[in-house]
């Protein structure tokens, strides 16, 4: 008997091979869950059928979440593959690129405020509400979220205000949700060189002070990420709603470290 024996999920936010969607659908097809994937657009096509077809699935649907249409036409068409959804991944964010570093006030506008707030927050909330009439039965819907949500991180900038919005935005759906057995919760991953990470500027110090600084000295991997993913998704985690995780090594508690 597997974790996620007879589970079926929808994996979101899959750009390719070193994506944290990844790592959890990796974890969660070992775990015995029937697996479907969407892609933001058909430059991602290829790559995400590929990754799926590794899973054994053939079910990968386009999801641009910008796309009220899109969102509708997914839910719509794996209705038609699948009766009961049990589990939604949510693994998508994005700022403008200029947004992501240099002075907050200067670089912030209103433009990329609201569309990180809506690719990497709104999107949640609709994604959830289109999935709400599959999970009749109750489900897990787990997104992913960072520290630059509760402390300021040097250049992550208006995306930890979206991030935080995520977090509170995770509560707000926990209790709305929960009534109908569906639990809503976030993993707060550390710093992982995905496709979303590159180009970001000092990535690879940010990675070094971490090793140097989080109680078990090191950092994560997509792997771990994807089995903590796992236990929340799973009739393990059947009283854990609202919560966000932090799979980070510890880092998050430390307040000052000694000297490194
Ligand atoms: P990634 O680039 O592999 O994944 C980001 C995904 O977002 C991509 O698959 C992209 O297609 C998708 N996306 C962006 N805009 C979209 C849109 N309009 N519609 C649909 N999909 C869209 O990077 P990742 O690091 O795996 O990021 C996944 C999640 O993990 C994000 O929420 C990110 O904030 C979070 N996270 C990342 C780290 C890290 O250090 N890499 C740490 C903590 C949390
Ligand atoms: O959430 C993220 C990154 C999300 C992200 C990444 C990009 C790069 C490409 C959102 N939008 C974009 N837009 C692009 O054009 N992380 C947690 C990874 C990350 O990003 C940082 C970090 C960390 C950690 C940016 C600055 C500082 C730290």
């Amino acid at each position: 008997m597997k974790l996620l024996d007879g589970k079926r999920a929808l994996i979101t936010g899959i750009a390719g091979n070193r994506s944290i969607a990844w790592g959890i659908a990796q974890a969660m097809q070992r775990e015995g869950a029937e697996l479907a994937f969407t892609h933001q657009n058909e430059r991602l096509r290829g790559r995400v059928e590929e990754l799926a077809a590794q899973c054994g699935s053939d079910i990968t649907l386009p999801c641009d979440v910008q796309n009220d249409g899109e969102i509708a036409a997914l839910f719509k068409a794996l209705g038609e593959r699948w009766p009961q959804l049990d589990i939604l991944v949510h693994s998508i964010a994005y700022a403008p690129r200029e947004e992501l570093g240099g002075d907050y006030a200067a670089n912030a506008s209103r433009a990329g405020f609201t569309a990180a707030h809506e690719t990497s927050c709104y999107s949640l909330t609709a994604l959830a509400a289109g999935a709400r009439p599959l999970m009749r039965g109750g489900g897990a819907v787990l997104t992913l979220t960072y520290y630059g949500a509760e402390k300021v991180v040097p250049n992550y900038n208006v995306m930890g205000l979206a991030k935080a919005s995520l977090e509170a935005n995770v509560r707000y759906l926990a209790d709305c949700l929960g009534p109908e057995g569906t639990r809503v919760n976030a993993i707060s991953a550390g710093p992982i060189k995905t496709l979303a990470a590159s180009g970001i500027g000092d990535f690879r110090k940010m990675l070094e002070h971490v090793e140097r600084t989080a109680p078990l000295r090191k950092n994560v991997s997509i792997d771990e990420v994807g089995n903590a993913a796992a236990f929340l998704c799973s009739d393990f985690a059947s009283g854990v709603t609202g919560e966000i995780l932090h799979v980070d090594a510890g880092y998050n508690l430390v307040g000052m470290s000694a000297g490194r």
